[in-house]
């Protein structure tokens, strides 16, 4: 098919659900006329994986059938207002799902890797930062070390308590996570922590933090003003989205970098707080934001603005996306660090070609298109886990009752 200008019709568009470990992911495989020609995409929305299944196989499919997947731009727009209401986590994961994997397709068709369509590496690798956790700040210390002594240099760190989990420690809906939440224990828990880990690390790693929109905003104002003195990395999701408004604030008084973006959907709202300078680091999930296509958009206006990108990486992003993150970051300018969770052997059983680590770094393959393919008879042996609420996750509450963000 290289080098073939003409048009390549979709067939048909799939979403595949599997879990290898034990994670929900929905992936998106669209398929054309040409037999064995096909593109991949990650539309993994893990607490409601069915409703974006639904809204790839019952809407998407039948409306972009017949479509010309390499009018990626058209098919974009066409998708996005063929619902009158439009946007949200929902549609969007279906979306952008469908818009990587028409990305996929183009670099297939050309024979080139993404990166290159992208406008060619700008670097090697993607500098990645990883998790550690545990339930003080000794086990904290001991598995940034494990990581330190592995070649990484960036590491994220969360502390819980021995009896109750926050956001990072333990898997959420466990036990733990369902302990009460403290959130003036936990605020004093994170400045101790890091703390800790500078006397015990040093100064030549780097460290970063996610809140995940647990404080109330005056207690996230006086969390990143304690941790200034650390030299974080950067501080993510500080404030939640509907409490965007207290980042100006924030800014006049911490000095501490900020990232944001794993809960947006629509790039304007990331796209205001780039031009105002209220974020150092925009970190979307790639499918949550409609895809690739909206990601380039806004990486180039944040660009403008002096702020980089580190899209967002967990266990609930598939090494299809995982992919995609890292096709951009190999090709942009203000590619800034790009989250990363080592994939296990049933996810490299499932998706051959998945990107790995060198040096602290992702690297890319020079397959075409995102490099990576499904095996599909392996996904099958890794079906949803069972449980009757399909991934939802269970309330956290304070020691009142009261439910509060994840
Ligand atoms: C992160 C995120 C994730 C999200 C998860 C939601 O920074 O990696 O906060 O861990 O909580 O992706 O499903
Ligand atoms: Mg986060």
């Amino acid at each position: 098919m290289s080098g073939n200008a003409g048009r390549l019709s979709i067939e048909r568009i799939r979403a595949i659900r599997t879990a290898p470990e034990g994670i929900r992911l929905v992936i998106v495989k669209i398929e054309t006329a040409t037999p064995g020609l096909y593109g991949l995409g990650c539309a993994t929305f893990t607490q409601r994986p069915l409703a974006v299944c639904s809204a790839i196989e019952d809407y998407l499919d039948p409306l972009l059938r017949g479509a010309d997947a390499q009018r990626i731009e058209d098919c974009w727009h066409v998708a996005r207002l063929s619902s009158y209401w439009r946007d949200g986590p929902v549609l969007n994961n279906a979306l952008g799902g469908v818009d990587m994997a028409l990305w996929d397709l183009l670099g297939k068709v050309a024979g080139l890797p993404l990166y290159q369509l992208f406008g060619g590496k700008l670097r090697d690798r993607a500098r990645v930062y990883v998790h550690a956790h545990g339930r003080d700040a000794r086990e904290v210390a001991d598995a940034a070390r494990a990581w330190l002594e592995r070649g990484f240099s960036a590491i994220r760190c969360q502390v819980g308590e021995a009896d109750a989990g926050t956001y990072g420690v333990g898997a959420a809906g466990t036990a733990a996570q369902q302990a009460a939440f403290d959130p003036d224990r936990y605020a004093r828990a994170v400045p101790e922590l890091f703390a800790h880990l500078r006397e015990e690390l040093g100064w030549e790693v780097d460290l970063l933090h996610d809140t995940h929109e647990r404080l109330a905003p005056p207690a996230a104002v006086r969390l990143a003003k304690e941790l200034e003195r650390f030299g974080l990395y950067f501080l993510e999701d500080v404030v939640a989205p509907e409490d965007h408004a207290w980042l100006e604030h924030l800014r006049r008084h911490a000095a501490v970098p900020l990232a944001i973006g794993e809960l947006a959907t629509r790039s304007e709202d990331l796209a205001k707080l780039a031009a105002a300078r209220l974020v150092d680091y925009l970190r979307p999930h790639l499918s949550d934001l409609g895809g690739i296509t909206p990601a380039r958009k806004l990486a180039a206006l944040a660009e403008a603005f002096g702020v980089r990108t580190a899209w967002h990486g967990p266990g609930d992003a598939s090494p299809v996306a995982h992919a995609a993150n890292l096709h951009l970051d190999l090709a942009l300018s203000n590619f800034g660090i790009q989250e990363w969770t080592p994939l296990g052997d049933a996810s490299r059983e499932v998706f051959p070609g998945a990107p790995t680590t060198e040096s602290g770094g992702l690297v890319a393959n020079d397959q075409p298109g995102l490099g990576i393919d499904l095996d599909e008879t392996a996904a099958a042996r890794y079906p949803y886990p069972e449980d009757n609420l399909n991934g939802s996750w269970r309330p956290v509450r304070l020691a009142d009752g009261s439910v509060i963000r994840p």
